[in-house]
């Protein structure tokens, strides 16, 4: 179990590279000659399901690295078609390909070439007459390389994702809103643009979960969550602060616009019946408080003016927008 969450961390075993050795992959040797006998099927020391494309055209190899084809580009450096180091620094220049495995093939009497390859960002080489065997373990090596670094993206971008994420509805937790919202506030006072704020609560959500089932409180929270994010641009900020209760922080916003929008937020909720797993539909409503950002504003007095204004609609009956 902790082997597993370790992977998933990004700290992999030697089991773990090795089962990287597996996977299909597509070399992409540049050079004008017709073939790298060493790369050939039937070379003994490279395995099956790695494929080889020969490309002589610098240009058309820099076209199939951005459209992501090779796993691994192999290029030589005594080509004369082409400036083979133009090509290095052409792939490293280029966020898509910037950590894309590149091999370079010399001649002894190219070392500075070699010297230069690896300035310019080459990840490894090899000397002619190339050894198969050689060729095979660097080509590894370096495809090892490439799948530890994918597989560390991946997992840092699912543990930041868990990290300001709320599992259920997939809007921002409380703990983003607190990080991003002070920014957001920072960014308002220096710009002097207004900032406003909305809070949500679901109304007599309690009675809902009784009723219905906990299931259904859940389905419903998934669906208001939705319904708030299309109600709101990209830029503004939407959370979920705890259990039924939402955040929206909306930036370059004044008070008209923000009641237009609590309004809208309002009738998107209250206006479609919920439909439950079982067929059922219900009513859902929600209260909101309304808060614009005031001169010296921490993004803690604009949340809790915003909740005072929430109490405000509840006690005046629920479904509605108070400021
Ligand atoms: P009000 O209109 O005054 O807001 O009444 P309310 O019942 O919505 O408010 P209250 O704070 O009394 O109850 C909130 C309820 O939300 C309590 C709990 O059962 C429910 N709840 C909180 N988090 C979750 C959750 O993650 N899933 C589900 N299904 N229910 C939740
Ligand atoms: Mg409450
Ligand atoms: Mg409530
Ligand atoms: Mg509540």
């Amino acid at each position: 179990h902790r082997h597993e969450a370790g992977a998933r961390m990004g700290v992999l075993s030697q089991a773990d590279l090795s089962k990287f050795d597996e996977q299909h992959a597509t070399i992409l040797a540049v050079t004008d000659c017709e073939s790298i006998p060493a790369l050939d099927q039937g070379s003994e020391h490279l395995p099956k399901h790695i494929s080889v494309v020969y490309e002589n055209d610098a240009r058309m190899a820099l076209e199939a690295l951005r459209r992501g084809e090779p796993d691994l580009v192999l290029i030589d450096l005594s080509m004369e078609s082409y400036d083979p180091l133009r090509l290095c620094s052409a792939i490293r220049a280029f966020d898509m390909t910037r950590l894309a495995p590149l091999l370079a093939i010399a001649s002894r009497d190219e070392t500075r070439h070699v010297v230069r390859a690896l300035e310019l960002g080459v990840s490894d080489y090899l000397m002619t007459p190339i050894d198969s065997e050689e060729l095979a373990a660097r080509v590894r090596t370096q495809l090892r390389r490439m799948r530890h670094i994918e597989h560390l993206r991946s997992s840092f971008d699912q543990t930041l994702e868990m990290a300001i994420m709320d599992q259920l509805t997939g809007l921002y937790n409380r703990r983003f809103l607190g990080a991003q919202g002070s920014r957001l506030v920072e960014e308002a006072h220096k710009s002097g643009e207004p900032l406003a704020c909305l809070m949500v609560d679901i109304d007599h959500f309690k009675m809902v979960n009784d009723t219905y089932g906990h299931d259904a409180g859940d389905h419903i929270l998934k669906e208001i969550a939705a319904r708030l994010t299309t109600s709101v641009r990209g830029s503004d900020l939407a959370c979920r602060t705890g259990g039924e209760e939402f955040a929206i922080i909306m930036p370059r916003t004044p008070r008209e616009s923000a009641h237009e929008i609590a309004n809208r937020v309002l009738r998107a909720v209250s206006g479609d019946k919920v439909k439950l797993d079982d067929g059922q539909t219900l009513d859902v409503t929600v209260s909101i408080g309304v808060s614009i950002l005031h001169e010296g504003d921490k993004l803690a007095t604009v949340l809790k003016r915003a909740d005072e204004a929430l109490y405000r609609s509840k006690q005046n009956g629920r479904n509605q927008v108070t400021d």
